[in-house]
Parts: structure tokens; C-alpha cells; sequence
């Protein structure tokens, strides 16, 4: 074969359009393609074999032509299979093998994976889930939880009062500023009032109290609160179902320790700790050398609150605790700023299982 010249590219990517342009089929089109391209007996693999017999000082030149030969058949190559795939497709058609546009896949908070985690242990236990109101009144949530008018706990300090009253909620005495609630024991209150013992609830929610934002106060955050009423409820029963939620939630291993603790709506009254979850006990960072963790407070349901709701405190007794879930969150993620829970940062809540 003669050795090509720089004119011969010309003529052979316009035979090569031409070959295309008569192509009745797409099989046509790609033979044309192979012809032109094919590792054997191509157009342009005959250009590359002439290399081996040519003069050494043209080598270089015709394997320079072969390349633009070769790029320039593969460019009208390219044009004619993306015209042939539109000419294929009726104006207007969704080409359905596109791929799909990726959505960002959401998750839940880690706020929301602690609590979920907290009502699915309860609810195993055979605890019934209630929600309450936040806006509630001074009634629900302090008189009939054994704080009556002078208690600290009420003062503006404290509480966030809203300006207007809650008109008409039938059955609750004496004073009805409304506020955001401090605790959601007013819910179980609102329970008690309308169902009779056996109790077994937990009340999961948002509460609010009169603080300011820093590294562990919040004036919003949520907590879950329990209640058990019933005939013959005892201490035992008290310990022995926080025990088996904290080893539900906090490992096999744990052990619990109550100490005495005061709350106005229970007697007696105790904080939990449990033993730590990272030491085990023998005492480490986590636990401030100490070797246990403070979790949560609870007691033996008060007869005053009994009386308020109108059960028979000769009767029936029970017992309550309340959890912070942020507190649990901190703890467990070992994160040392609340803020951040709130602030919505997604590089934040993406590093936690969800
Ligand atoms: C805590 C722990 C607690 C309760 C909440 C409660 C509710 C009713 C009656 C009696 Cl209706 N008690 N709830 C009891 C003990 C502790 O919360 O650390 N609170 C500040």
C-alpha cells in the first residue's frame, strides 16, 4: 500500500461519512464503523501497518496521520450514534434508561433514635404511649403535683407563663395561669383523672423551663416520664423495671443504684445511677472516676397526688421517674454541647446512627 499523505485523511473521513450516510440499518452503520476502525484489516490499522515499512524518518509522521484519522472517524462516529438514538426516539419520549436523579435519603435525629428506642423498651414492658399538651395550666402542672401557690418551682424564674388563659378545661380547682409545661406530669395527671388504676403509661414530649442556652441547658428539651398506679405497687416493682430498662437500654451488664433524692410529687424519692457503660465500673473519664452515672430521678408516687386526681390513697399506690432524652443522647454520643442538637447542622446529626 502507498504510505497516506495528510490529504488522505480528508478523503477517507468523507468516505466514511458517506458510508454512514448511505447506512439503511444500524448493523450497516456499525460495519461501516469497523471498517474504518476495526482492529483487523481497518482503514486505519492498514495506515499503522505501513509504518513498519516506511522510511524511518516519515514513521513518525504517518503514525501522526493514523491518530487523526483515527479521532477524526471516532468524533463523526459519536455524532452519528447520538443523532441515530434521538432519530430514534419519538419527539417529546422520556428516555426511561437514563439513570435517576439520586434524592438525599433523610434520617432520624438522634433525639428522636434515643427516644424511639426509650418507647419501644416501655412499650415491650407493656407500658401504653400517651401525649400530651405543652400549653397547659398552673393546675395540671404544679396544684395537683403536690406544689401548691408558694412553690418555688412556679416562680417566673422558672417557668415561661404565657399572657392568656385556656378557656374552659373542666375539672381542674383554683388558679389557671397557663405556661409551657415544666414537666409532662401534667399529663399524667390529665391520665389519672380519666381512667382508674391499673396505670401503666409512658409520656414522651417536649418541656420548657425558664433557662438560658449553654452547653447543657436548653429552654426546650424532652424528657420521658412514667407511671405505674396500682394495688400492692411497691418499691421492688419500682427497681426492678428501671432495672430492666437500663439493661435493655444500656447493656446486660448494667447494675442500678438508688440514692435518696427529694421531688415534690414522690416519697420517698431517689435518683438512678447506673454502673458505667464504658468502664463497667472500675471508674473512667465517663463517669468522672466514679463508676456510676446518674440517669434519672423517680420515687413512690406522693398520696397528695392521689388525692388530687381523686384516687383512694389507702388503696392504690405506684411509682414514677423522668428522663431527660438529651441527657441520654449526651451521655451515650458523648457530645458536649446541647446546642448542637438544636441547630440542625446535618455534619453533626450525620454522624450518628440512624
Ligand atoms: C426528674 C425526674 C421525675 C416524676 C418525675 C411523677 C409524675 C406523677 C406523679 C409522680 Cl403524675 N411523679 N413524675 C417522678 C419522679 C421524678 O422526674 O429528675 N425530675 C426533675
Amino acid at each position: 500500500m502507498a504510505l497516506p499523505d495528510a490529504a488522505d485523511v480528508q478523503v477517507e473521513v468523507a468516505r466514511f461519512e458517506a458510508e454512514l450516510a448511505r447506512a439503511a440499518s444500524p448493523r450497516e452503520a456499525q460495519a461501516a464503523r469497523d471498517r474504518f476502525l476495526g482492529r483487523r484489516n481497518s482503514v486505519v490499522a492498514s495506515w499503522m501497518q505501513t509504518i513498519a515499512s516506511a522510511p524511518p524518518e516519515q514513521k513518525k509522521q504517518i503514525g501522526r496521520l493514523a491518530n487523526e484519522l483515527k479521532q477524526a472517524v471516532e468524533e463523526r462516529w459519536r455524532r452519528y450514534a447520538a443523532g441515530a438514538e434521538a432519530a430514534a426516539r419519538p419527539a417529546g419520549a422520556v428516555d426511561v434508561t437514563l439513570p435517576g436523579r439520586a434524592r438525599p435519603l433523610g434520617h432520624r435525629h438522634p433525639l428522636t433514635v434515643v427516644r424511639d428506642q426509650m418507647e419501644e423498651i416501655f412499650s415491650r414492658m407493656g407500658f401504653a404511649l400517651v401525649e400530651g399538651p405543652e400549653v397547659e395550666d398552673e393546675w395540671h402542672c404544679f396544684d395537683a403535683l403536690n406544689m401548691p401557690a408558694e412553690h418555688p418551682a412556679r416562680d417566673m424564674q422558672d417557668t415561661l407563663y404565657l399572657a392568656s388563659p385556656v378557656a374552659g378545661d373542666a375539672g381542674a380547682p383554683g388558679d389557671r395561669r397557663t405556661l409551657l409545661r415544666t414537666h409532662t406530669s401534667a399529663m399524667q395527671i390529665r391520665y389519672m383523672l380519666a381512667h382508674t388504676p391499673p396505670i401503666r403509661i409512658v409520656v414522651p414530649g417536649r418541656v420548657y423551663r425558664r433557662d438560658d442556652l449553654d452547653l447543657t441547658h436548653t429552654p426546650a428539651f424532652s424528657q420521658i416520664e412514667g407511671l405505674v398506679v396500682g394495688e400492692g405497687i411497691s418499691l421492688a416493682d419500682l427497681k426492678g423495671t428501671l432495672a430492666a430498662f437500663a439493661r435493655d437500654m444500656f447493656g446486660t451488664g448494667s447494675r442500678l443504684r438508688l440514692r435518696p433524692s427529694f421531688f415534690p410529687y414522690t416519697e420517698p424519692s431517689a435518683e438512678v445511677d447506673i454502673s458505667c457503660w464504658k468502664c463497667d465500673g472500675a471508674g473512667c473519664a465517663m463517669c468522672k472516676r466514679t463508676g456510676w452515672i446518674e440517669i434519672l430521678g423517680c420515687g413512690m408516687v406522693h398520696p397528695a397526688v392521689f388525692e388530687a386526681v381523686g384516687y383512694d390513697p389507702e388503696r392504690y399506690t405506684g411509682f414514677a421517674w423522668g428522663i431527660g432524652i438529651e441527657r441520654v443522647a449526651i451521655l451515650r454520643y458523648q457530645v458536649e454541647d446541647i446546642r448542637l442538637f438544636y441547630e440542625n447542622d446535618l455534619r453533626f446529626l450525620e454522624q450518628f446512627p440512624h
